[in-house]
């Protein structure tokens, strides 16, 4: 008998990192569960974890390239070769006087990750997948309140009171999950005598468990709320303690006047939901002791600064910032800084906005732009040499797929390739390896450590999560944050002074008064203690006038935004109606994350009874009827961009007629169970980010997820 042993550790099957505990059995993962200390749930995918880790397509040493980009064929190379040629590139780069035409891809895991130390000293970018699908809600939250938004998470649904509102505007709460433990805390709430009303033009598991389901028109959110923020001030029914208190002195009067003509009569017009129906949920938030909002694919379509604004114009009309319930505010903890700090290169000067067309209009704003989109533009227009990829898959995954892929084998006059170095670290050969010149295989969640420290973790009941190696790595995988710390000393050493990994963790810890070895002994997480509500009332708001900024005066007459949220529906949904009749929606299952090899290859989640094996075309019935389309009939579905993909038709009374829907993220062709499930690649119809400029500028909203499309048979 072996001896076995729960390990505390931190999930990463999403980008979600749940707290977990690890069953440890002779050396191998063998089960896992959510962990008591922090909510205590695990999802399907959570607990697929070792099918993940011991799937037999894990990388185990570094490869190069031997064939062309693109054809797959690698030969199995050492460390060392690997590490020189990356370094050999990055030393020519930086020569050359290019060091910002570096960039790197990756899921930071905190706001110090060692990789985005090792860009900042050496001149490069990070360009992520984390806040880009949401850099609006950022941007709004920052501009309004000057706070640390509320990225990737919910409000603290588990601090809603009895009477609360719980609204998901553009969030599949049980599907797209945040945190495990998203889905039971809304129902808790809801037998505490909450109410969940749920906007989305498909009725989702979160709409089945709704108390009420409005069908809302793609795009309306902005429109729905100015609707209910026009009627709570028109009837006097708005937070006037928190107004006179909190708000800059003349914004509200400024709305007030602004948003006269904002009714709910008109607003109707434009999300196609009944004014009575936008009254009467008005009145209800403001008279509610707590009303929360959460919104994310909602705010990915075209008009998301402008909703982002509606929904902080809405929330400070009804005083719902860091109150049990309502908008978190969260903090940072307080970490020790590792000195000397390299700081971060020049966004503006150095021209990262303003790849592309227009870019003299970006000029206003600072924002991390839609990855895939953003490399394929600064790969034609050279000013991208270096591209590092970890933890994400813009091959496959992001809208413009196909623009990335060419852009990435594009050649000069001479015969080179545009892009000069490709590096990808992955778990399983992707989408992306399969184009890079490098791959490196990293250290799975179970063999690594990481030190997680995010703001939204403070949701959740604790500032700061170890990830800790349950057990020992196959071959030669190395964790991806060793790597950039090795690639730091060569090119940046003054900034990379520590020792290892553990030792950078180690000074950062010291500012609590702990230590790696200190916090695993507390079984992994610090707590702040308290959720601190109300902090605003000791300091007030992060913004200059301390104060809730409603009006953003600075963008008045800007091009691609003004100081008010516009209410229309974004150009793409106004275009092409005619030829492309319907809307496509793309949404999450809890089965799948991304387009990733991680629960795609994984063979439990791709199982068709214990996962998802295959998406398909969700057809409103009556629709499906019209056009003659039977269920399970395999149809075409076109977009503008020219894309066009073959898949079953599923019909459903669950979504509006006027729009289709697809789950995200299928159509892999690599890997042993990748490429033996089915299903098609929804960015294949969604163009990238640069189709749609003229209407929102890149720092909002660029990562639009749907488009317009037909159907044939
Ligand atoms: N299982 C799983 N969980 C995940 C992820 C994953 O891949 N898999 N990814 C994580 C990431 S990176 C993210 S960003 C989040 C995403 O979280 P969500 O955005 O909540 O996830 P989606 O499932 O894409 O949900 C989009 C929903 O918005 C609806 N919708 C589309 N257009 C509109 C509109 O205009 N208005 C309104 N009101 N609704 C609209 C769609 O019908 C769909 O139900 O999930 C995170 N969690
Ligand atoms: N049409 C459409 N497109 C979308 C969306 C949509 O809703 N609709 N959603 C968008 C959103 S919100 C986002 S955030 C992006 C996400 O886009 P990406 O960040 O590119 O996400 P994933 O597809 O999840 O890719 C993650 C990759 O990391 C790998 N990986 C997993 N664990 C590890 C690890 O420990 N180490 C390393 N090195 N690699 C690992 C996985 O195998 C996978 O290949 O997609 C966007 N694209
Ligand atoms: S939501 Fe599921 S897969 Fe994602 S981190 Fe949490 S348990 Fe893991
Ligand atoms: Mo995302």
């Amino acid at each position: 008998m072996g001896t076995s042993k729960w390990v505390p550790t931190v999930c990463y099957q999403c980008k979600a990192e749940c707290s977990i505990l690890a069953r440890v059995e002779d050396g191998k993962v063998k089960e896992i569960r959510g962990n008591p200390k922090s909510h205590g749930k695990v999802c399907v995918k959570g607990m697929s974890g070792p099918a993940t880790q011991y799937n037999s397509d894990r990388l185990l040493y570094p490869l190069k390239r031997v064939g062309k980009r693109g054809e797959g064929k690698f030969e199995r190379i050492s460390w060392d070769e690997a590490l020189d040629t990356i370094t050999k590139k990055l030393k020519e780069l930086k020569n050359r006087g290019e060091a910002h035409k570096l960039t790197a891809s990756f899921f930071p895991h905190s706001i110090t990750d060692p990789k985005w130390r090792f860009l900042n000293a050496y001149g490069g970018f990070i360009n992520t997948a984390l806040p880009h699908c949401d850099s609006a809600k950022i941007v709004a939250f920052l501009r309004t309140v000057g706070g640390v938004p509320n990225h990737h998470i919910p409000p603290a649904w588990f601090t809603m009171p009895k009477g609360g509102i719980m609204i998901l505007a553009g969030r599949h709460a049980f599907g797209g999950l945040d945190n495990a433990a998203v889905p039971r805390d809304i129902l808790d709430a809801k037998e505490r005598g909450a109410k969940l009303v749920v906007l989305d033009p498909i009725f989702t598991p979160d709409a089945a468990k709704a108390d009420q389901w409005i069908p809302i028109k793609p795009g309306g959110d902005t429109a729905f709320f100015l609707g209910m923020t026009q009627h709570i001030i028109a009837k006097n029914l708005y937070n006037k303690e928190f107004v006179d208190n909190w708000v800059r002195d003349g914004d509200f009067a400024k709305l007030k006047k602004w948003i006269a003509d904002k009714t709910p009569e008109a607003m109707s017009k434009i999300c196609g939901v009944e004014p009575a129906v936008i009254k009467k949920l008005a009145v209800e938030c403001a008279k509610a002791p707590a009303v929360g909002v959460d919104s994310f694919k909602g705010i990915m379509l075209g008009q998301a600064l402008d909703w982002g604004h509606a929904w902080n114009i809405f929330l400070a009309v009804t005083g719902n910032y860091d109150n049990p319930g309502g908008q978190p505010l969260p903090e940072l903890t307080p970490m020790a800084p590792v000195a000397p700090g390299p700081g971060g290169p020049d966004l503006h000067e150095l021209g990262f906005h303003r790849t592309g067309p227009n870019r003299t209009v970006f000029d206003k704003y600072g924002f991390i732009m839609e990855p895939t989109w953003y490399e394929a533009q600064a790969i034609r227009d050279d000013s991208l040499k270096v591209l590092i990829t970890s933890e994400c898959n813009p091959a496959l995954t992001e809208m413009g797929q196909s623009g990335w892929q060419e852009a990435v084998t594009m050649k000069d006059s001479k015969g080179k390739y545009k892009l000069e170095l490709l590096v990808s670290i992955e778990l399983m050969h992707s989408e992306t390896s399969k184009f890079a010149d490098i791959v490196l295989p990293d250290k799975s969640y179970f063999e690594r450590w990481e030190l997680l420290y995010m703001p939204w973790w403070y949701n959740f009941g604790h500032g700061i999560a170890l990830r800790q190696p349950v057990v020992e790595a196959p071959g030669e995988c190395r964790h991806s944050n060793e790597v950039f710390i090795e690639l730091g000393k060569r090119l940046a050493p003054e900034y990379f002074k520590f020792k290892d990994d553990l030792e950078y963790y180690d000074t950062q810890l010291a500012g609590l008064g702990l230590s790696v070895k200190k916090l695993q002994d507390m079984g992994g997480l610090w707590s702040p203690g308290t959720m601190g509500f109300y902090k605003y009332r000791a300091g007030g708001f992060g913004t200059p006038s301390k104060k809730v900024h409603l009006h953003w005066e600075d963008l008045a007459g800007a091009p691609a935004y003004q100081d008010w949220p516009r209410p229309g529906t974004a150009p793409e949904y106004e275009e092409n109606v005619k030829e492309f009749p319907f809307i496509l929606l793309s949404y999450r299952s809890i089965y799948h994350t991304g387009s990733g090899q991680w629960s795609h290859n994984n063979p439990h989640l791709r199982d068709s009874v214990s996962g998802m094996h295959e998406n398909h075309l969700l057809i409103n019935t009556a629709t499906a009827r019209k056009l003659g389309i039977a269920d399970g009939d395999l149809v075409m579905v076109e977009a503008p961009n020219g894309g066009k993909v073959r898949i079953a038709a599923r019909l459903s009374e669950g979504i509006r007629p006027d729009c289709v829907g697809m789950h995200h993220g299928f159509g892999s062709t690599i890997g042993r169970v990748a490429t033996q499930g089915k299903g098609v690649s929804d960015n294949l119809l969604v163009p990238d980010a640069g189709a749609t400029l003229q209407w929102q500028d890149v720092v909002a909203g660029e990562a639009h997820v749907s488009t317009r499309v037909r159907i044939g048979k």
